[in-house]
C-alpha cells in the first residue's frame, strides 16, 4: 500500500490546526499509520530539506521548521502521495486554491502549514527519516472496503 510523509509545520501546530488537518485526510478515506508530536533538530531539518540547501531561503526554512513542535505523520492509501499534494495546495499560498489546506489557512510561503512528500522517492526517504519500522502500525479497517 502506498505511503506518504505529511507534517503539520510549527505554524499549523501553533494555530491549532492538527485536528482539522488529520480530519481532512481521514474523511477523504486515507489511513493514518504513524504519528508523533516532535521537535525537529537542526541536523534533521537540514537533512530533510537537503534538496534546498543552495536556495537563498534555506537558513530561514531550517530555523522556521525547528522553531516549535511539528506533528509528523505517515498516511497510506491509493495514490496518497499525489492526492495529498493536491489536498495541500500549491507551495505558495498566493497560488493555492480555496478548498486546499494552504489555500484555506495560510498567507505567506514561509509559513504554509503543511509538508507533504512530492514523489514516491521522497516519500520513501522521508518516511524512513522520521519513523522507525516499529512506529508504523499495520492494521486492517473494515471501512476500507467502502473507500
Ligand atoms: P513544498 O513544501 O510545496 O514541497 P518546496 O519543496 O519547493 O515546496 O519548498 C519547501 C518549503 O520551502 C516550502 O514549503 C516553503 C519554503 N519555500 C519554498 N519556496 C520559498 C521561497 N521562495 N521563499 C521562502 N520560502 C520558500
Ligand atoms: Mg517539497
Amino acid at each position: 500500500m502506498e505511503k506518504t510523509f505529511l507534517m503539520v509545520k510549527p505554524d499549523g501546530v501553533q494555530r491549532n490546526l492538527i485536528g482539522e488537518i488529520v480530519q481532512r485526510f481521514e474523511k477523504k478515506g486515507y489511513q493514518l499509520v504513524g504519528a508523533k508530536l516532535m521537535h525537529i533538530s537542526k541536523e534533521l531539518a537540514e537533512e530533510h530539506y537537503g534538496e534546498h540547501k543552495e536556495r537563498p531561503f534555506f537558513g530561514e526554512l531550517v530555523s522556521f521548521i525547528t522553531s516549535g513542535p511539528v506533528f509528523a505523520m505517515v498516511w497510506q492509501g491509493d495514490n496518497v502521495i499525489k492526492v495529498a499534494r493536491e489536498m495541500m495546495g500549491k507551495t505558495n499560498p498566493v497560488d493555492a486554491a480555496p478548498g486546499t489546506i494552504r489555500g484555506d489557512y495560510s498567507v505567506q510561503v514561509g509559513m504554509n502549514i503543511i509538508h507533504g512528500s512530492d514523489s514516491p522517492e521522497s516519500a520513501e526517504r522521508e518516511v524512513n527519516l522520521f519513523f522507525n519500522e516499529s512506529e508504523l502500525v499495520s492494521y486492517a479497517k473494515d471501512i476500507n472496503k467502502w473507500v
